[in-house]
């Protein structure tokens, strides 16, 4: 049995696993591997300034000829240049995060990449599909980092049957268990990010990787539900400094003052204390660090051997 799905011909991969991109997480070494693998590798390009990007396109494009992606975090910004760097490069699949890239699906078409939008809505979903993207993902708020109110399980369904592009469920899968149960509620595929944190290839402070494999179910919180943003994080020190300063009914202003710089402090220098290590509820089912194809692998032969024994009625 080949697990293939139509998103897999729109993208030109094998699986139907997209990366997530993630910023000062998912470089061109991340992304190139997914891609080899036979997935969607994604660089996240989060507030990083255009050479920056550059630089990791060209690499991708060095390690791998397989497409791969760049993720656009709307409120960067740098949006506007790096999106003209990424037309320019034309880059195979752009995905996009935290707001509404209407105005740059035109430009972005024409060079022929697909247009891809993390939706946290029924509404946004809609929006988008009117205004032509080829795909969109929704992202329920298991998801690590910035996330909406909905979960996955009712989220994919509600934009499933909403629209008739393709959907990717995002936020809360793992293993072959999970992408079967995305095919199930009509999705066409789906994205991962915090189990890739631990991939080999993955370029963040082995501090993070080991306090993953190390975290058991109940180890994220969402903070800054008060600022309008919430964020998934793991419970650390940062985090319960920022939910005593929530239950005190701190500022806007003096809540994003303390989040400043915290996401690099945990991925590049690997302060898992007092950085923000934005994962997802899945990081308690991650127990070693292993090569990306390895993740692939075991996401799809587990997949195989769910739809088997279903298959045979074996509940
Ligand atoms: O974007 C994400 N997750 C992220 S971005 C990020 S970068 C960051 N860095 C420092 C502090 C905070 C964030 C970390 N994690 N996921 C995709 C996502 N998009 N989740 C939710 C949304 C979203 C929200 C509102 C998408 C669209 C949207 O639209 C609002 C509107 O109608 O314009």
């Amino acid at each position: 049995m080949k697990l293939r799905t139509r998103l897999c011909d729109l993208l030109g991969i094998e699986y139907p696993i997209l990366q997530g991109g993630m910023a000062w997480v998912s470089t061109a070494e991340l992304a190139a591997a997914v891609s080899e693998a036979g997935g969607l590798g994604i660089i996240g390009s989060g507030h990083a300034p255009t050479e920056w990007l550059e630089e990791q396109i060209k690499k991708a494009k060095g390690l791998t000829n397989k497409p791969f992606g760049v993720n656009v975090m709307l409120m960067s910004p740098f949006v506007e240049q790096n999106m003209q760097l990424i037309i320019r490069e034309r880059v195979p699949v752009v995905t996009t995060g935290a707001g509404n890239p209407g105005k740059f699906i035109p430009g972005l078409k024409e060079v022929g990449s697909k247009v891809i939008p993390v939706i946290p809505s029924v509404a946004l979903a809609q929006r988008m599909a009117k205004a032509g993207v080829d795909a969109v993902i929704a992202e329920g708020g298991e998801s690590g980092g910035h996330i909406g109110e909905l979960s996955t399980m009712p989220l994919v369904p509600q934009v499933v049957d909403a629209v008739d592009i393709p959907v990717i469920a995002a936020g809360g899968f793992f293993d072959g268990r999970g992408l079967v149960a995305a095919l199930a509620l009509g999705a066409q595929g789906i994205q991962m990010g915090t189990r890739f944190m631990c991939a080999t290839e993955c370029v963040i402070h082995d501090n993070v990787k080991q306090l993953l494999v190390k975290a058991k179910d109940r180890e994220t919180v969402v903070t800054g539900r008060t600022t309008g943003h919430p964020v998934r994080i793991i419970r650390n020190k940062l985090a319960k400094q920022f939910e005593e300063k929530e239950r005190q009914g701190a500022s806007v202003e003096e809540l994003e003052k303390m989040g400043v710089g915290r996401l690099r402090m945990a991925m590049v220098e690997g302060d898992v204390q007092e950085g923000s290590v934005m994962a997802g509820q899945i990081c308690g089912m991650i127990k070693r660090i292993e090569p990306a194809a390895e993740i692939i692998k075991d996401i799809v032969t587990g997949a195989e051997q769910v739809i088997g024994r279903l298959s045979k009625g074996e509940f």
